[in-house]
């Protein structure tokens, strides 16, 4: 049975974020947003980004920042490990106590050095960002402008940066129990296994939808929204841009 709060619209559907209601690191359109106040009225809709629930917030407010919580019926950032139902946050947990500091500062200190031996064309600010559930590693650093960001893509794209970067860190940490996943233009993420966007279904799995659907661009092998787009408990719809989403 659905729960009380959805009853009216027991069919959820979950979008992923980047590249799929709004551009990369970019704002969600207008058009977008009435779209998904319409939808709202029929299906229950949540998202569930990689990005952590600041940088979340500002791509998809309109207005004020911590209104996305009240427009979507659930909001995970960080794969679920930051969640939210109906405005309310929800328990999660911390990729720094599932890891330990000693393991932490080993692997930080690593990946700081191998940043600093990398020949790449530009460097910027802030290599590692630490977050809830996870971090982030970027070697031109996560302060590149928008510009920077598609010039890195590009390069990355021919030199196979963060590939190696990630077989390294896998060869070297490998019995740390963590998944290293590239899902953006110039950064890859680190979590504990499992912790990946299926991680959300924990907080929705006991509502008893009748269907959830997920809706994403990266759900290609490898790609950030994979293990949800082929997880038995989702139905999984694959688009290649917002415009793409705006028209399914
Ligand atoms: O949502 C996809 C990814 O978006 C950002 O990646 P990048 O800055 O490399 O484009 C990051 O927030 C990353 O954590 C996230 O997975």
């Amino acid at each position: 049975m659905v729960s009380q709060d959805f009853a009216n619209r027991p069919r959820l559907v979950l979008f992923d974020v980047d590249g799929t209601l709004t551009p990369a690191r970019q704002s969600v359109s207008p058009e977008m947003v009435q779209l998904l106040k319409e939808l709202r009225k029929k299906v229950t809709i949540g998202f569930i980004g990689g990005s952590d629930f600041k940088k979340i917030s500002e791509q998809l407010s309109i207005s004020e920042v911590m209104a996305i919580v009240e427009d979507f019926d659930f909001a995970f950032a960080e794969n679920g490990l930051t969640a939210y139902r109906l405005g309310k946050q929800l328990e999660s947990q911390s990729f720094i106590k599932f890891i330990g500091e000693e393991h932490y500062k080993k692997l930080v200190k690593f990946i700081l050095h191998y940043v600093a031996d990398l020949d790449i064309p530009i460097k910027r600010g802030t290599f590692v960002e630490f977050r809830n559930g996870m971090i982030n590693v970027s070697p031109i650093g996560r302060n590149a402008t928008i510009q920077e960001r598609h010039e890195f893509e590009a390069y990355d794209k021919i030199h196979g940066v963060r590939v190696a970067f990630v077989k390294v860190l896998k060869e070297t940490f490998a019995d740390y129990g963590l998944t290293y996943s590239i899902g953006g233009q110039i950064s890859f993420d680190i979590f504990p296994n499992g912790w990946d966007k299926t991680y959300a279904l924990r907080h929705v799995e006991g509502e008893g939808f009748e269907e959830i659907h997920f809706v994403g661009d990266k759900t290609f092998k490898g790609g950030n929204d994979y293990e949800i787009f082929t997880d038995s408990r989702t139905i999984g719809h694959s688009v290649t841009s917002p415009a793409d989403t705006a028209r399914s």
